[in-house]
Formats: structure tokens, sequence, C-alpha cells
């Protein structure tokens, strides 16, 4: 039976609103047996139901089932705040998860989703409930909601959520006017670190890592956590988002992240996040500057642990890496192989429950957030919960997140430079030569290709030395070409890289974008995980940022993984893997720049074999660093040029900025949020505005990224991303409003508010 099984998706729709009032554009009420209704409503079941049923168009019938013992998921309250990096939450939502991956059908899966719903907490709830919809079977194609739709409240600044309300209750739809929310709200330029906070602060970049968590669990059923190099790629995909920080500040004259390595020290880095959780109606709590770790001894959490216990974990792990072995629960030495080592201390370091041995090498980085989101109320005394650290939605708004992850990726550096070197016959690809790409002998060949960009000067504006480069290096694209006899041009879209997601992935919106094929929709949901694309490259800065462009193209005997074609989503799977496949690259992650240099390497140019070169060197050639546009056409690897262009510049791809305005009735949480969007040019100084409505959900996915060649006026190619409005954004469910006078205002009356571009 083909029957539709998005109904589950509603539950997505204002957790913490009750299940039994109708969610969503199409109003749909969830039919539930009277005794799901928490105590509290059962005396007044018969009004309840008719209050909110009546305003139903569809209704989804719940089917009654004999619960499962879920006394332990329901050990967290409903207001207390939820942390994956807090063993005993972790191990709540992990009863949760298994609870809903055992339901046998889907009915039975919906019904006790809805059960779970209101009594549960409700970040809880989301995460298991999401995971457990990637994981299913029979809901694994269903897409799940980016959690700025679910808790937008994670993501934008508290006082907004004031002033929407303001607006939408006060002036009719059709007249309102956006909210803007500065880029630099969080703080000003008197923090240094700010220069960089429209990085860290941006929606996409936490949503990828809030997605990479979900897809990558650290506790739930093991066959869900073992998945192919799962410790290699958490290794892995931080260490590039620590390479892209860093460089994201060398091009704001900021040095690079200093590694968080005394934990008695004070810290210098504060963050006032200016976000509220709507979930505990409390602020997120703020961090000055000079706040120094305690030891941890909260009972609310089950957390009692020193700074000492994390100092001793990360010596034992040192010692591992230093012995070249760990010690796991059996007593038994394991070595640290070449390849599967690192995959082994990515487990232990993190920790998940993959862990060769948790009681010697302890949780290290998940206590180092959970230490770091408590400094403020380390005993509890105050009855205050964790920082933004301490959620995998918002920890990297916080500068810290890169000071203690520069110092999680030195343990794993620790460890590669302990591993052989790359010899020039491991690296090199014989009868293949990049000058357009060359092959030389006869026969056919399939290598990949490798590409990846780094800051060509340090700080002080000398040149990098291979040995720190190679740890800057910043995986752009990485894929497979079959190559003929004699010269081969390859071309490839920015837009087709290994790393990235669409923007309109990023942001989307389920209801309107969501492909109706089975196809279609399989690729659609894995694919929330992966870096957004409006971030793909640089921000680059106003006098030029120099960049190495590097490009290999490796010997594919060495690359392959026998394996099934993936069904689904690939387009990100560098950073986020294949679902049910191993990942697609038997290298390892970060290859060729994952190991000290062979001897009398010193510098990058000195590293090239044949197969490699260093395109931004290769000016004659390959004439993509001048920042004229007529070179577009000539250029080999597209999406580096693209991003070599976009360096000189531009100030970001394009800022975003802006948001939500509009808001729902009074029942609502969060209701009709309007979005506005503002793309700055930064040649001509001018800003465009976009807003279009939404309906009970906060979602830019109405914007698609469209090329529009100006080169008249923006020459460089980070300008080719316009944005654009739909134009059928209606709010059919537009609920009334009361205007000053006490009057009832009605929306919109063609249910439209305006849309597209305005000044
Ligand atoms: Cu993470």
């Amino acid at each position: 039976m083909a029957e539709d099984k998005s109904g589950i998706l509603y539950l997505f729709d204002r957790p913490a609103e009750p299940v039994y009032v109708p969610k969503g554009e199409k109003k749909v009420a969830f039919d539930i047996p009277s005794d799901y209704l928490p105590d509290r409503y059962r005396p007044v079941a018969t009004q309840v139901f008719n209050r909110f049923g009546d305003d139903a168009d569809t209704k989804l019938q719940v089917k009654q089932i004999t619960l499962p013992d879920l006394s332990v998921p329901m050990q967290l309250g409903r207001h207390q705040a939820f942390s994956l990096f807090i063993p005993s939450h972790r191990k709540l939502a992990a009863r949760l998860i298994d609870i809903f991956l055992g339901m046998r059908t889907y009915d039975d899966f919906l019904s006790i989703a809805v059960y779970c719903r209101d009594r549960l907490n409700p970040n809880m709830f989301i995460y298991a409930l999401s995971v457990a919809i990637l994981h299913r079977p029979d809901t694994r194609d269903l897409p799940v909601p980016p959690l700025t739709e679910v808790f937008p409240d994670k993501y934008m600044d508290s006082g907004i959520f004031a002033r929407a309300r303001e607006e939408a209750n006060v002036v009719p739809a059709g007249a309102r006017v956006p909210i803007e929310i500065p880029r630099d709200y969080t703080a000003s330029d008197l923090d240094e670190e700010h220069r960089v906070a429209y990085w860290r602060e941006d929606v996409g970049i936490n949503l990828h890592h809030w997605h990479w968590h979900l897809v990558y669990p650290a506790d739930a059923n093991i066959n869900i956590v073992n998945k192919d190099r799962r410790g290699e790629l958490f290794y892995y995909m931080h260490q590039q988002i620590v390479a892209r920080y860093n460089c994201e500040r060398l091009c704001n004259r900021l040095s690079r992240v200093k590694r968080f390595l005394n934990w008695r020290e004070p810290i210098p880095e504060a963050y006032f996040p200016k976000l509220d959780s709507l979930v505990a109606s409390r602020t997120w709590p703020s961090r000055t500057g000079g706040a120094i770790l305690k030891d941890i001894n909260r009972q609310v959490d089950e957390l009692n642990f020193d700074i000492q216990d994390l100092e001793r974990w990360r010596d034992r792990i040192y010692e591992a890496i230093h012995t070249g072995s760990v010690i796991n629960a059996r007593g038994e030495r394991i070595p640290l192989t070449e390849k599967g080592g690192i995959d082994v201390l990515g487990n232990m370091l993190e920790a998940s429950i993959l862990s060769p041995n948790m009681n010697v090498y302890g949780d290290l980085h998940n206590f180092g957030h959970v230490a770091i989101s408590y400094v403020h109320d380390p005993d509890h005394r105050y009855l205050e919960s964790f920082s933004i650290m301490g959620d995998s939605a918002t920890a990297m708004r916080d500068p810290i997140f890169y000071r203690w992850h520069a110092f999680i990726d030195d343990v794993f550096q620790e460890h590669k430079n302990t591993l052989p070197q790359y010899t020039v016959q491991q690296l090199d690809f014989s009868g293949v030569e990049i000058t357009d790409i060359r092959l030389t002998n006869a026969t056919r060949k399939r290598g990949t290709v490798r590409i990846y960009i780094a800051p060509k000067q340090d700080e002080r504006g000398l040149p990098f030395t291979f040995r720190s480069q190679k740890n800057l290096m910043i995986e752009m694209d990485k894929f497979t070409v079959n190559l003929r006899p004699g010269k081969n041009t390859i071309e490839r879209k920015s837009t087709e890289s290994a790393v990235t997601i669409p923007f309109e992935r990023t942001f989307r919106n389920l209801d309107e974008n969501r492909p109706t094929e089975v196809g279609a929709l399989e690729a659609f949901n894995f694919c929330g995980c992966g870096w957004p694309q409006h971030m793909i490259t640089p921000k680059g800065n106003k006098e030029g940022f120099p960049m190495e462009l590097f490009v290999m193209v490796s010997d594919y005997t060495g690359d392959a993984v026998e394996q099934e074609d993936a069904t689904g989503c690939n387009d990100a799977a560098s950073f986020c893997g294949l679902r049910d496949r191993k990942y697609p690259d038997a290298r390892s992650m970060g290859y060729p720049f994952d190991r000290q240099p062979r001897a009398g390497v010193e510098n990058l140019a000195q590293f090239l074999t044949g197969n490699m070169a260093n395109l931004c060197r290769n000016r004659r050639r390959k004439n993509i660093e001048g920042p004229q546009h007529g070179n577009r056409t000539r250029d080999t690897f597209g999406l580096a040029a693209e991003a070599l262009r976009a360096t000189p510049a531009t100030p970001s791809l394009f800022s975003l900025r802006g948001f939500l305005f509009g808001y729902g009735g009074p029942d609502t949480t969060l209701g009709h949020p309007v979005l506005t969007f503002a793309l700055e040019c930064p040649q001509c100084n001018t800003t465009q505005h976009f807003r279009w409505p939404q309906s009970s959900r906060i979602s830019v996915s109405q914007l698609f990224l469209r090329d529009v060649h100006k080169p008249s006026h923006h020459m460089f190619s980070s300008h080719s991303a316009w944005l654009r409005v739909a134009v059928d954004a209606s709010i059919p469910d537009e609920p009334p409003y009361v205007g000053t006078d006490g009057k009832i205002l009605k929306g919109d009356p063609n249910g439209k508010l305006n849309s597209g571009p305005s000044a």
C-alpha cells in the first residue's frame, strides 16, 4: 500500500503547542484517542476536541496502540534544556530513538510519536523523531524539516519575536514592513572576534552542524551509530570547519584560532547570544570575558566531573597516540593502524558509544562542551541551564567552539604526525599530467579530481610553510573523471561540489519544494547534511586575498570503493558520507594533506607531483587569477576558479541577513512568520531587500539561486548568485489580527503579501 507517510512531519510544527491544534498550511489535525490527551486535559476532552477540531481541514487518524514503557525518556522534564553533550540526556534520547525504531508499522510509529509529543521534552522529542525518521526504512525518504523551522529561537535574536508579534498584531498583512535584524546584533566592533560573527552565526552553517549530528548520532542502537568510518568523519568534518574558520579569520585580519589548551586559564572570548529558548522560557546564558572553567557537579543533569578528569583523559589519549595503541575494555592493546587508527580515535575522543574504552579515555570532546557551557553555573546553584555551547544546533555561534575544536583537531594531528609520509610514488599518477590535464600515455584512465584552496600567507604576510598550510587546506570538491588519451578538459560547476548542498536545500520549503516522484523524494532527504553552498568560498577582502588553488588527479585504482551506486543523496558525500554505503573514497579523509610531507618538502610547490597543480601560480596558462570576467569560459576547473575570483573584493558571497516578521494568533508560539532577506553588493554599495511570507514555519526556501551574469557591473562570480522569490507565496490560513482600535483586521484580501524585490 503506497500510503502517504508524510503526516508524521506535522509533528514538527510548533513543537511547544499541543498536538490536537491543527498544523501546517493544510490545517491538518490529529484525531487522537482521548486517553492520549495529557492528564490535565482529559476531564475536558470533549471541549478541547470541539474547540480545535472545527478548525481542521483534514484529519489524520491516530491508531490506539499498547504503549511501550516510556519511563526512561520521561525522566527529562518538559521545560528542561536538552543537550546531546550530556551523557544522561544522550541515554534518554537513545532509548527514545530505539522505541521509535522498534515500532513495527508506520501507523504504530505515528501513534507513539503523537503520544510522546505532548509529554516529552520537545527538544529531545524532535531530535529523536528526526533521527528515527532518517533511519526507519518506511520513513527514511521523508524530508526532516530543518531546525530553523522547528526552533527558530535557536537562530534568531529574541527581540525580533516581540517586534514581529507587534507588527503582525497591529499592521494588517500586506502593509507590514520587514523587521530587519542587523548583521551586527550580537556585538559591536569593539570586540575583535566579532569580525567573523557573520560566519559563526550563519544559519546555514549551524544547520549543517546540527544535521551532521542527526545523521551520525553518538548514542543509539549500535546499527545506527556504527556507520562506515564514522569516527574519521567526525575528525574530518570538524577539521574542515576549523580550516574554513581560520581562512575566514585571516580574511578579516585576525590570526588563526588559538587552541584552548590550558583549561585553568581565563577564557578571554565572551559571547552574548541574545537568543531565547522558547521551550524553557529562558534566555540562553551568556559568557563574560575572563570566565574560568570549574569542576562540574550538577545532580539535575547527573553530571559530576572535574577539570582534572578532562586532563587525565587527554593525557591518556596522547599516550595511546604515542604508543600507537589503545587499551580496550578487556585490557587488550589494539593498535592504531595507519588506515583505521583515526577512526578509532575519532570515536574515542568525541566520544561515541563506539569508543574502545570509556573508562580509560572518557568523554573528552563532549565534556569540554559541557564544562564550557556550564561555566556560569557549574553546581546548579543558580538553577541555570547550559549556554549555546551545549547544543549542537547553536554551538558554532560561539568563538570558544573553534578554540575547543582547534585543540581537538590538534590531538588528531598528533596521531597523523606519527604516520608514514606519502612518497612520490604514492602521490603520483603516472601518465597523467595537469597542464590542461593531458594524458601522456595511450590507455584510458580513471582518476579522482581533488580541489583545495588555502590562504597563501600567514598573519604576518609571510608565505606558509607546507607544514602549516596543509592544515588550512579547504576541500572544495572531489569527483571522478574518465580520462581519454591526449588532452582532457574538465568542466565542473561550483554547485556540483562534493561538500555542499544547494541553497534551497539548506533552507527548503517542505510543502512546496518537495518532489513527488519516489526517486527524487529519496534524494531529497538525507541531503539536509552538507556545507551550505552560499558559504563555499571564504569572504576574501577588498585588497584581494591571495589564495592557493590546488588541483590533483589521483589514481582511481587507489581511490575506488567497491560498492553499489548510492541511492539517494550524494552531493555532500565528502562531509556526510553516503546513506547505507561506505564512504566513497578509499583514501584517508583530507588526502593528500593529512600527513606530514616527505623529506625535502618545505612548501606547496615542492610538494607537487606531475598529477598536481597549483593553478593559482599558473597564471599564464589558466588565466584565472585576474579579475577580468572575460576569462570565465577558459576555466578548466570552474569551481575553484570561481572561488578564486570571488576572493579579491567580496566581503562575503552575499550577506544573508534579515528575517522574520509576522506572527500568528493567540494560541501559537510562532505562527505565520514572514522572512526578509537582504542581498548586499559590496561593489556598488547597494542592498536589495526581499521578503516573502510563509505560513506556520520559518523557511527561506522560496528562494532560488539563479545565475545572472552581469559582467559589466558585478565582475566577481559571487554575484552571480541572485535570489529569486517565488511569487505565489500566499498565506491561506492567515488568522485575523486585531488592530490598535480593537477592530479585527482581516488578512491581506488576496491572501498574498508583497513578494519579490523591494528597495
Ligand atoms: Cu560537532
